[in-house]
């Protein structure tokens, strides 16, 4: 079968699952954790989301897509509270195109009612390349977001186009840096002055920081000289099944 076909038949079928990677605080305690999407398939094995997303954009299926993550996402939420991390966050990814969804708010209400969890709990991931069709409108859209109480985070700061006035004039509460940044702040000083440049000016801000895709002891060594305090990646934790995020709570008390 056709990969679309397949897609859209795991879609209906609600085959598609998703895994947890921590986020972690300079003391190594847990934050929070960003949902990541999976499609495993018999013919093909898995598929990787950089691969299938672009499909479902395409078709328009990214719409029931975004909905199943975001319910999986305030399910999520629940599940910390009944293991006692009731200040544990969920980050959701939303495609572009999902801000065009109708729907969208509605379902993100709908849900954390559903799961009796404040709205704050839930992360909404959106990157840059969102706002280059229509800023205006998407403003307003987060700002709505915003007033119901969503926590709002600019995904893969530092790759495409990165304009400052998407800082000033968008309400991020976190700003998520792209691990493509990481690869040479440790070679290049220029790169690291660029970071601590970055890191001031989101603190002055109000925004809160995450690094992502931190691999090894001398990056995070630098992020931290650099005035970052949290942290997703390899170096931490893998993505790994929701039931074994939970059972790292449980061991961790
Ligand atoms: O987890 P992984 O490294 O395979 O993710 C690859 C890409 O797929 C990343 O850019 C990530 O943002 C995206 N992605 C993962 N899960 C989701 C999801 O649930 N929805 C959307 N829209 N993108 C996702
Ligand atoms: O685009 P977005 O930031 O949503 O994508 C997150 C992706 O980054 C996920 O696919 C996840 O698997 C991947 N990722 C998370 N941590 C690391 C890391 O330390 N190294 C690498 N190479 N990828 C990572
Ligand atoms: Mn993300
Ligand atoms: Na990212």
């Amino acid at each position: 079968m056709r990969l679309i076909a397949l897609l859209r038949q795991a879609v209906e079928r609600n085959a598609l699952s998703f895994v947890a990677q921590p986020k972690v605080r300079a003391d190594g305690g847990l934050s929070g954790c960003e949902l990541l999407i999976r499609w495993h398939t018999e013919e093909y094995g898995a598929v990787s989301p950089v691969q299938f997303i672009p499909l479902a954009e395409e078709t328009g299926l990214i719409v029931q897509i975004g909905h199943q993550a975001i319910r999986e996402a305030a399910a999520l939420v629940r599940e910390f509270d009944a293991a006692g991390a009731d200040q544990l966050s969920v980050a959701v990814n939303l495609s572009p195109l999902q801000l065009q969804d109708p729907a969208l708010e509605q379902v993100l209400l709908d849900s954390c009612r559903k799961q009796g969890i404040a709205p704050q709990r839930l992360q909404l991931e959106i990157t840059e390349s969102a706002f280059l069709d229509n800023k205006l409108v998407i403003e307003t859209l987060l700002l709505r977001l915003k007033q119901h109480g969503f926590t709002l985070a600019l995904d893969d700061f530092g790759t495409g186009y990165s304009s400052l006035s998407y800082l000033r004039d968008l309400p991020f509460d976190v700003v998520k840096i792209d691990r493509a940044f990481l690869r040479d702040i440790e070679r290049d000083s220029r790169s690291g002055k660029l970071l601590a440049g970055i890191v001031d000016l989101c603190h002055a801000l109000g925004m809160a920081l995450v690094a992502e895709g931190v691999e090894t002891a001398s990056q995070l060594a630098v992020l931290t000289a650099l005035g970052l305090s949290e942290f997703q990646g390899f170096l931490f934790h893998r993505p790994m099944a929701q039931q074994d995020l939970l059972g790292l709570l449980r061991h961790a008390g």
